[in-house]
């Protein structure tokens, strides 16, 4: 079944990269948008737009009968939801399907699965796929706790089982915190999502993140598209990404994604994920999956070739992959930078009217945005306004490129997370790929006494 009209489910650049890939495959578009969005990008150039509330994101954007109804009243064949807002709720998946259209996304059970933690982590373990040690589950009775510390060694990190995005994690260093830690991440978990159930891993005190890129059709076939390195974070919100990783040979590229590819064909996943995994001493620990496109998913395309929303529409059309793992080639080198509408010491929001604006250009040089002059950033949502991203045959090209495609990047009438990037591709650590997950933080508080 060809899909003839599809319904977008987000907004901003990550709507805009979806209307794109659509229309060079010939499928029209149908925009949704809130009050507040009304004259944005990905309203003008979709080629129908339905208004579905009013600015809040959970009276629009997470309004489910809404967008039901606007698919329905446009007659919109498949919705795709992008990143965050609703997709990775299975319960939406759900009833997409229902009435009768694709969801362009995973399986609603495998949303489910990788939704919660635990349930991931015990498939990915019956999967093949490396994991930290720890809990084998859900932990209530102390005395059971101190057993799996012991074993594992301390620090261990007691995470929560409906968590993500770090929210809810507690270090344990020594036995006496053990209790006073399980009830604060337990209570903590209860409050934030209304589930209290914790388990735990030994702590890696110095990793990298490191996630790998999968693709399902569904029908027991899976590639993996290689790595991207996630590592330079500032509380659990990534600054800059790279494709490959500084620290990865192709032979352990190789090897974890072979590992990944084989995992996803076994499950019959379908559509795009991501793997994510901590990365120390030469050695993955599975963490989370993500099912769905992520934000950095350009530096893949980057190196590969390969369009990963197209190939997410083909698979919801029922098509088989477009590519086999023997014509997947990692060529080159590609470094995407999120340009937040945020004060760049400070990272305080900073909405406001696009007085002037100037986009880079030139050789390899990709800016996803739905940025123009005149445009207001609405205060409502994500303080992310676009991303740049190049390519260079080497890593060292690839951040020359940057640098020169910073300097010709031009937004005036806020204040933008760009003068970050320029400082942090000088410094020498990054220069040498020498970073971690701790790294960032302790960067921007060394320029900070600086
Ligand atoms: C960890 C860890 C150390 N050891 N698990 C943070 C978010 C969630 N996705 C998992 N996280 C971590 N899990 C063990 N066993 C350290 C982190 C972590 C982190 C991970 C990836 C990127 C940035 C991070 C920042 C702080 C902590």
């Amino acid at each position: 079944m060809g899909i003839e009209k599809l319904l977008i489910a987000n907004r901003g650049e990550i709507a805009l990269r979806i209307h794109r890939a659509c229309h060079e495959m010939g499928i029209r578009t149908v925009a949704v948008h809130s009050t507040a969005d009304a004259d944005a990008m990905h309203v003008r150039l979709a080629d129908e737009a339905i208004c579905i509330g009013p600015p809040a994101a959970k009276d629009s954007y997470l309004n489910v009968a809404a967008i039901i109804s606007a698919a329905e009243i446009s007659g919109a064949d498949a919705i795709h939801p992008g990143y965050g807002f609703l997709s990775e709720n299975a319960k939406f998946a759900e009833i997409v399907e229902a009435h009768g259209i694709a969801f362009v996304g995973p399986k609603p059970e495998h949303i489910r699965t990788m939704g919660d933690k635990i349930e991931a982590k015990r498939t990915a373990g019956a999967l093949g796929l490396p994991l930290v040690p720890g809990s084998d589950g859900a932990v209530s009775d102390v005395e059971e706790a101190r057993a799996i510390a012991d074993a594992a060694g301390y620090p261990v990190i007691i995470k929560a089982a409906s968590g993500g995005g770090g929210r809810g994690m507690k270090v344990c260093t020594s036995p006496d915190q053990l209790e006073t830690l399980m009830q604060q991440a337990g209570s903590e978990a209860k409050a934030a999502f209304g589930d209290a159930t914790v388990y735990i891993e030994k702590y890696l005190g110095n990793p990298r993140h490191i996630e790998i890129q999968v693709f399902g059709d569904g029908n027991g076939n899976a590639i993996h598209l290689g790595e991207r390195d996630c590592s330079l974070q500032r509380r659990h919100q990534k600054v800059l990404e790279e494709a490959p990783s500084p620290v990865l040979s192709s032979a352990e590229r190789e090897r974890i994604g072979s590992t990944c590819a084989k995992a996803m064909a076994d499950m019959g996943y379908r559509g795009a994920g991501t793997i994510e995994f901590l990365w120390e001493n030469g050695e993955f620990y599975f963490i989370e999956m993500n099912t769905r496109l992520q934000v950095e998913h350009p530096v893949t395309e980057m190196i590969t070739g390969l369009d990963l929303v197209r190939e997410q529409i083909r698979v919801a059309e029922g098509k088989p992959l477009s590519v086999r793992q023997e014509d997947i080639r990692f060529t080159g080198h590609a470094i995407e930078c999120r340009i937040n509408a945020e004060d760049p010491k400070t990272f305080a929001p900073s909405p406001g009217t696009v007085t002037s604006y100037h986009v880079p250009g030139g050789m390899h040089v990709r800016v996803d945005s739905g940025l123009y002059q005149g445009y207001k950033v609405p205060p409502y949502y994500d303080s992310m306004i676009g991303k740049l991203i190049v390519y260079g045959r080497t890593r060292e090209g690839a951040i020359m490129r940057l640098r020169r495609a910073l300097e010709e990047y031009v937004i005036e009438g806020m204040k933008t997370t760009i003068p970050l990037h320029q400082a942090l591709l000088t410094d020498p650590d990054f220069l040498n790929g020498d970073y971690t997950i701790k790294w960032l933080e302790e960067w921007l508080a060394r320029e900070d006494a600086a």
